[in-house]
Order: C-alpha cells, then sequence, then structure tokens
C-alpha cells in the first residue's frame, strides 16, 4: 500500500477550504490511488467552524483519507507536510488601503514561511492561493530560504481555465479540446491571457484559435477583459467570490505539477522567474509551464508578438511595485 500524504490547507474554515478538502480527500489532487492526511489551519476566530469541517470529512467517509489535522497552531499544522496549500489571508474589506491589506498579508506569510521552513517535509510543495497571490508567496519564498524556489508557486490555474472556457463556450466546443492558453504575469487585472498559441481539437485535425476565431478585436478586447474580471463577475452574481472554482483550479495545479502534464499540453503556473521572456528574475510571474517528475519547466521559444509584448511587460511592472510595497511593509 501507498503511504499517505500530508496536505496542508491553510484557511481551511473558508469557503475555498470548504470546496477544497473534500476534492482532496476524493483523490482530485493527487490521484484515486493515493491515501492522504488533511491539515487544515485556521485562525482563533475560526476554531469552531474549522472544527465543524473537521466533523463533516469524517461523516463523509472518503476511503482515501486517512486522517484529519484541525488546528490554530501553524507549527502543528505545518509538520512533516508534503505539499501546502495556502488559501488563509486577510481579504480587502471596504475602505481599506493596498498597502494595509498588503502589510497584514506580508506578515502572515513571514510567519507561515517559517513555519513550513522548521517543520514541512523537506521536498514540501506549496502552492499559494491567497491574495496577493503572486507577492505573498514572493514573500514566502524570501523567509523560506531551505525551500527549493522551484517548490514555491502560486495559483493562475483558475485564471488558465476561465481562458479555456470562454472559448469553449465561444466556438461551441468542448473545453477539453481546447488548449495551450497561456495566462502571464499577475494573478490581478494586469494578467494577460493570451490565446496566440492556444489550439482547438475538430474532427478535421488541431486547429489555432486564431484561425478559428476571425475576429481580432474580439480577443484583443472582450476576451481578455472577461478573463481578467471573472472574479469580479462571480462575486456580483454570488455575492460570494468564486470557491469551487478555485479550489477544482488548485487540484489540478497540484495534479499536474505532482503527476504531470499531459503530452503537448501546457498550463499557466505562478512560478520563480528565471529571466525566461525578458521577465526579470525576483519576481513570481505566471508562465506557460509543462510537468514531468514533480517538476515544472517554462515552455520556451514562443513567438511574442508587439501587442503581448507589452502585456507582458506591463504586468511584470505591477509585480515589481507590489514587491516594493511589500518590502516597505516588512521595514
Ligand atoms: P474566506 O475569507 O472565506 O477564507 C479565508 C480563511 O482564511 C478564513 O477562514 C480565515 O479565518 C482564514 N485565515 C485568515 N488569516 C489566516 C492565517 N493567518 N492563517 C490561517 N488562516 C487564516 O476566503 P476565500 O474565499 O476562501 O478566499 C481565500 C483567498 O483566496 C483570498 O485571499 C482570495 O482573495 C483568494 N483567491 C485567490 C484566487 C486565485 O486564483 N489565486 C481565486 C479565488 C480567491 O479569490
Amino acid at each position: 500500500a501507498t503511504d499517505p500524504l500530508r496536505v496542508l490547507v491553510t484557511g481551511a474554515a473558508g469557503q475555498i477550504g470548504y470546496a477544497l478538502v473534500p476534492m482532496i480527500a476524493r483523490g482530485a489532487m493527487l490521484g484515486p490511488d493515493q491515501p492522504v492526511i488533511i491539515h487544515m489551519l485556521d485562525i482563533d476566530p475560526a476554531a469552531e467552524a474549522l472544527k465543524g469541517v473537521r466533523m463533516e470529512l469524517i461523516d463523509a467517509a472518503f476511503p482515501l483519507l486517512k486522517g484529519v489535522v484541525a488546528t490554530t497552531d501553524a507549527a502543528e499544522a505545518c509538520t512533516g507536510v508534503n505539499i501546502a496549500v495556502m488559501v488563509g489571508g486577510f481579504p480587502r474589506k471596504e475602505g481599506m488601503e493596498r498597502k494595509d491589506v498588503m502589510s497584514k498579508n506580508v506578515s502572515i506569510y513571514k510567519a507561515q514561511a517559517s513555519a513550513l521552513e522548521k517543520h514541512a517535509a523537506a521536498d514540501c510543495k506549496v502552492l499559494v492561493v491567497a491574495n496577493p497571490a503572486n507577492t505573498n508567496a514572493l514573500i514566502l519564498k524570501e523567509f523560506a530560504p531551505s525551500i527549493p524556489e522551484k517548490n514555491i508557486t502560486c495559483l493562475t490555474r483558475l485564471d488558465h481555465n476561465r481562458a479555456l472556457g470562454q472559448i469553449s463556450e465561444r466556438l461551441n466546443v468542448h473545453v477539453g479540446d481546447v488548449k495551450n492558453v497561456i495566462i502571464w504575469g499577475n494573478h490581478s487585472s494586469t494578467q494577460y491571457p493570451d490565446v496566440n498559441h492556444a489550439t482547438v481539437t475538430t474532427s478535421s485535425g488541431k486547429k489555432p484559435v486564431r484561425e478559428l476565431i476571425n475576429d481580432d478585436n474580439w480577443l484583443k478586447t472582450e476576451f481578455i477583459t472577461t478573463v481578467q474580471q471573472r472574479g469580479a463577475a462571480i462575486i456580483k452574481a454570488r455575492k460570494l467570490s468564486s470557491a469551487l472554482s478555485a479550489a477544482s483550479s488548485a487540484c489540478d495545479h497540484i495534479r499536474d505539477w505532482v503527476l504531470g502534464t499531459p503530452k503537448e499540453r501546457w498550463v499557466s503556473m505562478g512560478v520563480y522567474s528565471d529571466g525566461s521572456y525578458g521577465i526579470q528574475p525576483g519576481l513570481i510571474y505566471s508562465f506557460p509551464v509543462t510537468c514531468e517528475k514533480g517538476e515544472w519547466s517554462i515552455v520556451q521559444g514562443l513567438k511574442i508578438d508587439e501587442f503581448s509584448r507589452a502585456k507582458l511587460d506591463a504586468t511584470a511592472q505591477e509585480l515589481m511595485e507590489e514587491k516594493q510595497l511589500a518590502y516597505l511593509c516588512l521595514n
């Protein structure tokens, strides 16, 4: 029998956490043959709610679930974890300045970086979901120097999946037949959803999206803003932010990272820049990646036109500014 893997979910009493833990327990993240022990962390005000989630996990009698740790103690939560999904954070509230939100999250991610560094498994893979996701991941990397930088990532897979969804709706094709869209940059409204390399599998073979959607204007305007603003559209409709789609995308992110991306298909992940595509090292930036044997690599050699270049640089610029703001908050 396979040994169970320990998966940490922070902010587990929140709405994404509530959608995510049953998916993990059902095998959506690590596969149908991989037993798991779920570690859930939240803060004192949510301690009772967290107990309730633990009860429900027990009540669901998941065959793959070999144990549940539910705690408000970061050290206990991080002990021995192989995968850490960081969903907990301080949300922006009405009237709050960007700097105040940043300041709260910087201190949370600094503390949790230390807890992971001290207590997690040496090869722990980290996915940051909580916003500002890229910059929280960067702070985590800075304050957990013994965790390899390749192991610290942030979630842009939801944006990636949203882009696939928009193309599939527009062309009335199945979403599984659309592939190789890219989300570049920050998980924010400056992200650049790029279809220049995307294809659709049709009955007469593989076709570029740009050939099937012969509407440059739509692709350059409405498509991009729809993906960028999708989070806001969900809040408007649901009066709550995206949760099931975020949880599902977090499972996709980890599953592809650990088990590998399918042949000829890439996905988007926020990863530590190595200078690819002229994006300066020192930022956590979303790139197209393929994964094999538990390691991601950035897809190289894609042609970047002038329109795309400007978009790639603008979202990098925003990340630079967030990084500066984060450092300001540290001092
Ligand atoms: P909720 O407010 O429902 O849940 C957050 C949970 O985190 C709460 O239970 C809270 O008590 C807990 N928490 C706060 N500080 C903590 C700490 N220091 N340690 C542990 N837990 C802590 O938010 P939810 O809707 O679940 O969203 C969670 C985060 O995901 C937010 O930051 C949100 O902005 C971000 N999102 C990121 C997305 C992405 O694609 N990267 C998309 C969805 C989502 O908006």
